[in-house]
């Protein structure tokens, strides 16, 4: 359908979870990454549902966020005509390799993954997808023989346990999964929540001014800013050791206004945080209006249901063949036809 000639083209495969309203974090950690690559890389993203209910989720919030999470990667500027956007669980291969996969990796390894350990601290039950869902993750990228899987920080232990399953199923059962390297920014791969600079902005953190959704109205987005934490200081300076919560506005300033930390800090000299975060609040909503707009555009239009169909199409034609292979190079007796 895409019609274009991908063959020389390296993959790359990246997912979200529509696990609750997309965040700043998400869109500056990964996803305008994802915008940049599909001009050079055949590119697939996946709103990874079957991740995302390794955590309780309220059925009909999940089916809202699915769309929701798939109308703002075309409303971020992913073209659905270039890259393949679709549903995890629309493509059934990711649920089987997921569990090939789970074979394959040692409790030891997932014990160590430290996602898991910080989701699971403080519960009574935790579910068994918590602690395996980095076998389901690995298999989402393997699928596709990405090369390239642009994610943020917080990802890179998941990405290195990826490729130590890739390349332990290519020694025992011979050469069959490319070995995928991460992809992660040098400046903003971990944006901060804003009212505790110690964890990542989060769009499952129960306190909503912990984070800038890419749906909050512009005085939500003003409000939320102008009550983030700053340290007692005044000058606008790039210090993340000893200034952690206005390094990391200062961040978000310069991935949203597209320049320099130096020239953030430049621009800012003797003004105060005041005045940095009224602008700053401005800039964040300069990204947001047009994305906004389009957002609301492509829910009204109901487009995002056959972009969807054919997305799932285009990634099952591909994953389809991979799991073949896995299953016949794993010794399954594969069905005839
Ligand atoms: P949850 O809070 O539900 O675990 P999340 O907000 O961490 O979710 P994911 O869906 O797990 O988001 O992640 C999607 C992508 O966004 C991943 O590549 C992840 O690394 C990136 N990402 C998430 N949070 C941030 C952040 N604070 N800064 C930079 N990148 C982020
Ligand atoms: N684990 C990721 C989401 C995710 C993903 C993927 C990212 C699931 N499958 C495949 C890249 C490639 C997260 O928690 N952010």
């Amino acid at each position: 359908m895409s019609g274009t000639n991908k063959s020389d083209k390296k993959r790359v495969l990246s997912g979200i979870q529509p696990s609750g309203q997309l965040t700043i974090g998400n869109y500056i950690g990964a996803m305008r990454h994802f915008v940049e690559m599909q001009d050079e890389y055949d590119c697939y993203f996946a709103v990874v549902d079957l991740h995302a209910v390794t955590v309780p989720q309220e059925p009909e919030a999940l089916r809202e966020n699915t769309e929701a999470v798939a109308a703002l990667f075309v409303a971020a500027g992913i073209d659905p005509a270039k890259a393949a956007i679709f549903v995890q669980s629309h493509v059934p291969a990711h649920a089987q390799l997921g569990w090939l996969m789970t074979t394959l990796a040692y409790m030891g390894e997932l014990e160590r993954m430290t996602q898991y350990k910080d989701k699971a601290a403080g519960k009574v039950a935790v579910g068994a997808g918590l602690f395996t869902y980095p076998a389901l993750m690995a298999a989402d990228i393997l699928l596709y023989n990405a090369h390239l899987v642009p994610v943020g920080d917080d990802q890179k232990q998941h990405l290195e346990l990826t490729r130590d399953l890739a390349i332990r199923f290519n020694r025992r059962f011979g050469e069959t999964f490319v070995v995928p390297e991460p992809s992660i920014s040098e400046v903003g791969a971990r944006i901060m929540s804003l009212d505790d600079a110690t964890k990542k902005m989060s769009k499952s953190n129960p306190n909503p001014n912990s984070y800038i959704s890419l749906l909050d109205p512009p005085d939500v987005v003003r409000k939320k800013i102008s009550r983030a934490k700053t340290d007692p200081g005044r000058e606008v300076v790039y210090d993340p050791a000893n200034k952690p919560e206005i390094s990391n506005l200062m961040t978000i300033y310069a991935q949203c206004a597209g320049v320099s930390l130096d020239e953030v800090q430049k621009r800012f000299e003797g003004q105060g945080y005041g005045a940095f975060k009224k602008e700053l609040a401005e800039v964040v909503v300069s990204v947001l209006e047009p994305l906004q707009r389009t957002y609301h555009d492509i829910r009204q239009s109901g487009a995002i249901r056959d972009i969807l169909r054919d997305g799932a199409q285009r990634a099952a034609a591909v994953a389809e063949v991979t799991l073949r292979q896995a299953k016949e190079a794993m010794g399954f007796l594969l069905p005839q036809g």
